[in-house]
């Protein structure tokens, strides 16, 4: 026995140090972004930083000298706030076209994340903030920077972005502040939907007396529903990791899909086109309150974020610039805490927080088309498959089985297209609930843009709302909404 554990651990250490010899084993790597390379890919958007930076500074926390900045619902500004807010956005309009701090060149900012312009440091490859673990992470340090900038602009170190509270009753149309056209926070490219009641996600109504109750519970539905689909898994939550030398899009969190691409469409006119989205002020208002579902996910007992624990989450980098006028380099690790970052947001109530998820009889005329290894109509439905018209599958899992994860593998579409499918969970011949979706927003290319990912939802608290806990299968079905045909999805499975 002794002198078989002396071989093994001889072959052990052996096996190291030729392992040390040749470089191995690769440590993976934080996800960072080249300064000196960035490509121009759309000439009609020019999304690269106009200016190219001398030196990079290294963000620093900055001593708390002043009171925290309280960011507050935007339909419940007062008319002071509302005026500041105004006024700061009107003089970063008015600076030169190549200050960093002007409007459009803050929303190309954005832009370059999510075009392929910015390149990660040293591998030619783009940095995209959209479909991954960084996609709260990168939204926290921009409008940090962006907020600072309109303080100073406007000389007032408590200035706070408001946020679109579209979460509340309250809050679920566009704020009057960005209604009217006269003012910077508008966009007069949006269609005349101001009063039109928001759809967070399969919520339209004809906003109607009778309709709006209907809209709103939808809307709270949606709210509940995301929640769930992402509740205590740090990694359903923030979305797959992004490591330098990945490709992009490797599977977003369910926050991302739904409420906010959903809202981003509602918005209508460049909210709906990633690439142009920050040009509508209202972007910073809607992103306000993601980081806000964010703070809120994490102030949650039991939801320890063990993305914490992943050097290559905490390590990653983004560039922006200022409110010094320096481009800064910030990690990951500096913007987990808002009251470290110097804001909090307002408490309001979170009415979609305790809510009982809808279970859905299911029609005759739904047809359910099963697959798998115990089933004599195993073969009906192949994949991968384009995804043409809803199509139901029997998806086996494990009864007991702790922390189910839902797993729409291999979807690929033109990341160029607007593509948005349902995914339900029913029990066989009994109810289902909507579990989730996949929202990709459009962005603008001239060449195809390969799209690869995936789709995860926490499907446990869905599994014994429909009562299936017992259940050897399931019934999984995907509804194609926008994009059908345009999306290939290649399996289902319970892991
Ligand atoms: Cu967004």
């Amino acid at each position: 026995m002794a002198s078989s554990w002396v071989t093994i651990t001889h072959a052990a250490v052996a096996m190291a140090l030729l392992l040390m010899q040749f470089g191995f084993p690769a440590r993976s790597k934080p996800v960072s972004t080249d300064p000196n390379n960035c490509l121009n890919l759309m000439p009609e958007l020019k999304c690269c930083p106009d200016r190219n930076p001398k030196k990079i500074v290294d963000f620093k926390l900055q001593p708390q000298s002043s009171p925290l900045r309280v960011r507050r619902p935007a339909h419940a500004l007062d008319t002071e706030e509302a005026q500041k807010y105004e006024r700061a956005t009107a003089l970063m309009r008015a600076l030169p076209d190549n200050h960093p701090w002007n409007f459009v060149q803050q929303a190309n900012t954005h832009c370059a994340y999510c075009s392929g312009s910015h390149r990660q440091l040293g591998l030619n490859i783009s940095f995209e903030i959209h479909g991954s673990w960084h996609f709260f992470t990168w939204h926290r340090a921009y409008l940090y920077f962006y907020e600072r900038i309109l303080g100073k602009l406007i000389n007032d170190t408590t200035f706070a972005l408001p946020f679109w509270n579209w979460d509340d009753p309250s809050g679920m149309s566009i704020p009057p502040i960005y209604r009217d056209n006269s003012s910077s926070l508008s966009n007069p490219t949006r269609y005349l939907i101001g009063l039109k009641f928001i759809d967070l996600g399969g919520c339209e109504g004809n906003n109607t007396v009778e309709s709006l109750p209907m809209q709103r519970q939808c809307n709270l539905q949606v709210m509940h529903r995301q929640f769930i689909a992402g509740f205590n898994s740090s990694s359903l939550f923030y979305g797959s990791p992004y490591r330098a030398g990945d490709n992009s899009f490797p599977g977003g969190g369910a926050i991302e899909s739904s409420p906010h691409s959903s809202v981003h469409r509602f918005t209508s006119s460049d909210m709906s086109i990633v690439t142009r989205a920050a040009r509508d002020p209202i972007f910073f208002a809607h992103h306000a309150n993601i980081d806000r579902l964010w703070a809120i996910w994490e102030s949650i007992p039991g939801n320890g974020s063990k993305v914490f624990n992943d050097k290559d989450f905490l390590e990653a980098s983004f560039l922006f610039w200022d409110e010094n006028m320096q481009l800064v380099r910030i990690m990951v690790r500096d913007v987990i805490d808002t009251r470290k970052l110097g804001y909090v947001y307002e408490q309001v109530p979170l009415p979609w927080m305790n809510l009982k998820t809808v279970v859905e009889e299911v029609g005759s005329e739904d047809v359910t088309v099963a697959m798998g290894e115990d089933d004599s109509r195993k073969g009906e439905v192949k994949f991968p498959l384009v995804l043409s018209s809803q199509v139901s599958v029997h998806v086996g899992r494990k009864v007991g089985a702790k922390g189910e994860k839902l797993v729409v593998s291999d979807i690929e579409l033109d990341g160029r297209d607007h593509v948005w499918f349902k995914v339900y969970v029913g029990r066989v011949g009994g109810g289902r609930v909507e579990a989730g979706c996949f929202i990709h927003m459009e962005r603008r290319a001239n060449e195809r843009i390969n799209m690869a990912t995936k789709l995860q939802i926490g499907i446990t608290q869905f599994i014994e709302e429909i009562g299936a806990d017992g259940d050897d299968w399931v019934v999984v079905t995907l509804v194609p909404t926008v994009g059908r045909n345009k999306v290939t999805v290649g399996g289902v499975s319970i892991v």
